[in-house]
């Protein structure tokens, strides 16, 4: 399959697609990419969530990157990408039920990040013992990168790796992505963006500094890359657990509590019947 994948990139949808052949695809592999999701106009309007004045200054050192957390309650006029139609109409066909927005928003500026899951190492879903298990856990991230990540800058994962904690389980594979495009995976899938290319000793070293948890220092990006990452999921128990817990570390980076979210998101997200907990 793995080989099928990767040779005739089926991986690639346009939402146009039978909800059936959807989730099957992302229910087995954990993830999937849409091609041409937004259009020009939207993505200029994402490029302003970066280059505003007023946003610049919300960014957050996080050397050698700038990141904004919980950005759709931070950033004004963010529900044009939290509702924006392609993006709602295929995340409907992923999901069963109601789609639930968690408000994890997060916008990276020159962010460099190596194999992980987004479980938060089971804190994400505290008090659950079969996310990994249970049919009914469906969260997802949302990936959008600002640029043409076509041999290198977007995403890979390991292909089916969503139905088990072990982090060396699945065939690599690099997603080729166009400007416009959106990569959907599920948060439990072991994946990781741009890293840079060790040599074998580096590599052991590195390896051995994750074992202990000690903090390796991010690799500095040769390229520009500005991305988006939101998550949605169905509107059950590990859902709303995915939520609080995120919403409890996107706060922390921030003085404040940012948990309120704009009044015309919320507008946005009730027309489109859409689910928010915060
Ligand atoms: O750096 C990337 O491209 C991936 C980001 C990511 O996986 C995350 O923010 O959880
Ligand atoms: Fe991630």
């Amino acid at each position: 399959m793995t080989d099928k994948i990767i040779n005739k990139q089926i991986f690639s949808f346009t939402g146009t697609e039978s909800k059936k052949e959807i989730q099957n695809f992302i229910k087995k592999n954990g993830f999937l990419l849409v091609k041409n999701c937004f259009n020009q106009n939207q993505l200029e309007e994402f490029k302003k969530f970066f280059e505003s004045p007023e946003n610049k200054i919300k960014f957050i050192e996080s050397p050698p990157a700038k990141i904004i957390p919980g950005a759709s309650h931070v950033v004004k006029g963010f529900e044009k990408l939290i509702t924006a139609p392609n993006l709602i109409k295929i995340l409907n066909k992923i999901i069963d039920g109601k789609i639930a927005y968690t408000s994890h928003s997060d916008l990276h500026s020159g962010l460099s990040t190596g194999w992980h899951k987004d479980d938060g190492g089971g804190l994400y879903f505290q008090g659950y013992s079969d996310f990994y298990t249970n049919d009914d856990c469906s969260v997802y991230r949302v990936g959008i990168y600002l640029r043409d990540c076509t041999n290198e800058g977007g995403l890979s994962v390991k292909v089916g790796s969503h139905d088990t904690p072990n982090r060396d389980f699945g065939d690599e594979l690099y997603i080729p992505s166009k400007l416009g495009d959106a990569v959907i995976f599920d948060v439990r899938i072991t994946h990781k963006g741009w890293t840079k290319n060790r040599n074998l000793f580096s590599e052991i070293v590195n390896k051995i500094y994750r074992k202990f948890k000690k903090n390796t220092k991010r690799d500095k990006l040769p390229f520009e890359k500005k991305s988006i990452f939101l998550a949605y999921g169905a509107l059950n128990k590990f859902t709303e657990i995915y939520s609080i817990k995120n919403m409890e570390k996107q706060n922390k980076f921030y003085d404040e509590d940012i948990s309120s979210m704009p009044k015309s998101l919320e507008k946005s997200l009730k027309e489109n019947n859409i689910h928010y907990f915060f």
